[in-house]
């Protein structure tokens, strides 16, 4: 084997079942008799918290010893998972952690399974954020996450009748062992009031009176680097009522008021709202985004002045802010706020600082994704906010706009942060796009379409701003950690630094014809699917082959994503198996992990649609267990650590041109999957690293689905000529799925044909049909699948969030690596 950098654990078997006693005694009060399950996983975790300081402290004393350039990543959500395992494999203490317990009579497998998932996510987006920090830290770079300490993240799916309950997610009810809460570095945050003109000195002067100060509270979660690398920090904010209240109210009999006002104030921090891709324009929603911001800005601006006081030239040199979406865009006004108002700088300087200090990534070109807020919301919730913005926006359109088109005032109306109409919006994607120096897509087609008909109006102001960053996932977690034995493989044939320079997994490919490698590889994922069947008996009772096929779709359930359409197909299965019970298909096992936003009720009926169609086949013995359907309950991180290593095909068939990149896409092939996909996002960039002949790409393109929207698309031309649609349609509307329940599953049907399908999944049935009768054929053909299976393994090197940091860092941060001194 090539052990290039296997590094050996820093502390032995005994020492740290020493610390482990010490932490189960000392700080858990119990003993090993009588611990609980629960009790040996806090008493770990705290042991290795240990190590995890350790590295913390001296990051952090590098990092203020050569004052640092950093960025700052903002976002809403963090959707980070379990921490335990991660920061055992990324320390080198994994195995040396299995002995220390083995010695205590317990079983790490077993004590990772007690972690609850910090689940301040809701999908690609928050898994993103965490995926960056982990490669921001294990890269030396200087980097802070900053974000939302929510009591609730996203909630806890149940089934009942097969249908989705949603039930309140409590991963703090018995304490975090990671985090730290630093109320020395609290910072306090205004709302509501008004704006006062002063009119004193030689520029009138705005001062806000604020109706109200709400105290942020953070909370630090250590992020522990690869292999010796930095441990960087993630400061997610929590509020509380201010201790500043007044005592003659108190004493005067105000003690239940002061109770409903701590109340409010710590309503901010409660819980994470469960959409994605549908703005709900709340007005807690758009306290949440400003109460981290300005908690965020008003912390970078301390750091900064800590070192530098009232000098702000070094600032955009030493402060990068990078806005993950437009959620956290109220910091471009919010530190234009600060430096006006409370610095007493100049417009124009306080501009030119933040257009270098701030950047946008832009995660979605779904209409109803786009954020925007009401005028009239804005002047009470943020009225200074409101003003600067107007200002900003004058400034733009006066001088930018006004140059590029004189005169034209179509465009001026177009382009403008405020969309006049009936009720006025503030546009939050203007408004990041005019104060970012870059703005960037997440996929090469997605930032096309940010370039061609988002923004292309912006493009043509200014060519350079836009730009692409494709994603990327972390290899330590979504192969090293998810999938030991795959892992192992690899190690005995490449150099086992493997996990930080992925595209050595390239030497991979010269063993895809080996038919002792095919073997070894394809051993793997067979004990992978054993163990994942083991794991679908527990949570549903439902029992399936190992043998199968095991194709696999897990993401948040949208129609773009197109659930339905791998539904459909699963129908058109079972009924030609019904019409023939020798119909040749390898026997398969569908697999589906999705939650639906509480409110979208079609996403809610595409779940129980699934529910009920795998109750009924996978109880029907005259199909001869060749076709299983399985939705796990409450997919989420943890979850899908289990699946991914045992999938055969990923499912990624959104429309093209709706889906801006996936991840999901990716950690599946990089654990050996089969793409059957469209030519939407990174599917793209997949299928042009792992070969054409290695995925089942299918459907129509971007161009195509243009061209079917231009001419006018009606989806019973499919419906009247295509019998096996027509048929499963019906099929799905009658009650043989619900049955003494008629038109229980009605609602689909009636979104494809009357609804208009929105999504085209009727124009690309045939295709996904002809390209699954495809897998099939390769999946007869051993060999083929295996070697192919290894390519896309082999292949995946480009998609390591190392690379797409590297991009962000040449392309938008220009951030120098700090390793360590220790
Ligand atoms: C919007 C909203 C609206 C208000 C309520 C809460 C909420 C939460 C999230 C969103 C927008 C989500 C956008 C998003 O998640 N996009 C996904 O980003 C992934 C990472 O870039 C990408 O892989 C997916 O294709 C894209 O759908």
């Amino acid at each position: 084997t090539k052990a290039a950098s296997a590094r050996k654990a820093p502390v032995t078997a005994k020492a740290l079942q020493g610390k482990i006693i010490q932490h189960l005694r000392g700080t858990q009060g119990t003993y090993e008799e009588k611990a609980t399950p629960q009790a040996w996983w806090r008493a770990t975790s705290f042991a290795v918290n240990e190590f995890v300081m350790a590295g913390l402290t001296d990051t952090q004393k590098t990092h203020s010893r050569y004052d640092t350039r950093a960025v700052n990543y903002l976002s809403m959500e963090f959707l980070m998972g379990r921490l335990l395992s991660n920061n055992l494999h990324n320390l080198h203490l994994f195995d040396v952690t299995r002995a220390a317990l083995e010695g205590l009579g317990q079983n790490l497998d077993d004590l990772l399974e007690e972690e609850p998932d910090m689940a301040l996510g809701n999908g690609g987006l928050g898994r993103l954020a965490a995926c960056f920090l982990d490669s921001l830290a294990t890269m030396n770079l200087p980097a802070v996450g900053y974000g939302i300490h929510y009591e609730h993240g996203l909630f806890e799916q149940h089934f009942r009748d097969g249908r989705q309950i949603e039930r309140p997610d409590a991963w703090r009810e018995y304490g975090n062992p990671w985090e730290v809460c630093r109320p020395e570095s609290a910072q306090q945050v205004k709302l509501y009031g008004y704006v006062e003109t002063r009119y004193e000195g030689a520029t009138p002067k705005k001062v806000w009176h604020a109706g109200r100060t709400i105290k942020a509270v953070p909370w630090d979660i250590p992020i522990v680097g690869y292999d010796g690398a930095n441990v960087n920090i993630l400061r997610l904010w929590e509020s509380r009522a201010t201790n500043f209240f007044d005592w003659d109210v108190f004493n005067a009999g105000g003690y239940v008021d002061a109770q409903a006002e701590q109340a409010q104030a710590e309503t901010i921090s409660k819980v994470l709202y469960p959409n994605d891709e549908t703005d709900a324009g709340k007005e807690l929603r758009l306290i949440q985004q400003y109460f981290f911001c300005a908690a965020s800005v008003a912390d970078i601006v301390r750091r900064y002045r800590r070192a530098h006081g009232d000098d702000w030239t070094s600032f955009p040199k030493l402060v990068a802010i990078q806005l993950n979406d437009t959620h956290p865009a109220i910091a471009i006004p919010e530190l234009m706020r600060v430096l006006i108002d409370d610095y007493d700088m100049a417009w124009k300087d306080a501009w030119g600082i933040c257009q270098q200090v701030f950047s946008y990534t832009n995660h979605t070109l779904l209409p109803e994704a786009l954020e925007k807020w009401t005028v009239r919301l804005f002047e009470k919730v943020l009225p200074r906010h409101l003003d600067i913005i107007y200002d900003i926006n004058h400034q733009f359109l006066t001088q930018q706009v006004d140059a590029q088109w004189p005169g034209d005032d179509a465009m001026k109306q177009h382009l403008s942060i405020i969309e006049e109409g009936h009720e006025r919006m503030v546009r939050m994607g203007h408004l990041s796009v005019v104060g970012s120096h870059k703005v960037n897509g997440v996929a090469q087609v997605h930032s096309d379409l940010v370039r061609t008909d988002l923004f292309p109006e912006f493009h043509e102001l200014w060519p350079e701003k836009l730009t692409n960053v494709t994603n990327g996932i972390t290899p330590r977690r979504w192969l090293k950690a998810c999938n030991p034995r795959l892992a192992a493989l690899i190690d005995q044939h490449i150099d086992a630094d493997w996990p930080l320079h992925l595209d050595k997994l390239k030497g991979l490919i010269a063993k895809a014809d080996d038919a002792k490698f095919q073997q070894a590889f394809m051993a793997v994922k067979r004990e992978n699917k054993v163990d994942l069947v083991a794991e679908i008996h527990r949570l549903t009772g439902i029992e399936v082959s190992p043998d199968a096929l095991f194709d696999v779709q897990i993401k948040r359930l949208h129609e773009y994503k197109r659930q339905h359409l791998n539904l459909l197909h699963i129908l058109a299965l079972y009924r030609r198996l019904l019409d023939n019970p020798e119909y040749n298909m390898v026997p398969r096992v569908f697999l589906f992990g999705a939650k639906a936003a509480p409110g979208y009720h079609l996403a809610k009926d595409i779940i129980f649609a699934i529910n009920k169609v795998a109750e009924r086949i996978n109880n029907d013995s005259r199909i001869g267990g060749k076709l299983k359907v399985v939705m796990l309950p409450n997919y989420r991180v943890s979850l899908a650590e289990k699946m991914i290593p045992a999938a055969d095909v990923s499912e990624q068939i959104s429309t093209a041109g709706k889906e801006a990149s996936g991840t999901g896409n990716m950690k599946l092939a990089l654990n050996g999957a089969l793409t059957i996909g469209t030519l939407d996002g990174a599917n793209i960039e997949i299928a042009e690293e792992a070969g054409a002949d290695h995925c089942f790409i299918f459907g129509l393109t971007v161009d195509e689905v243009k061209a079917l929207n231009a001419r006018g698309y009606n989806p019973y031309d499919f419906y009247d000529h295509d019998e096996e649609i027509r048929a499963v349609l019906d099929w799905l509307d009658s009650d043989y799925f619900t049955p003494g329940q008629p038109g229980a599953l009605a609602s689909i049907k009636h979104s494809l044909l009357q609804g208009g399908d929105p999504y085209k999944v009727l124009a690309d049935f045939r295709a996904y049909s002809d390209a699954q009768r495809n897998v099939d054929e390769k999946y007869r053909d051993g060999t083929a699948w295996a070697r192919s299976a290894i390519i896309n393994t082999a292949t995946m090197g480009k998609f390591n969030s190392d690379r797409s940091i590297q991009d962000y860092v040449d392309r938008i941060w220009h951030l120098k690596a700090y390793p360590r001194d220790n």
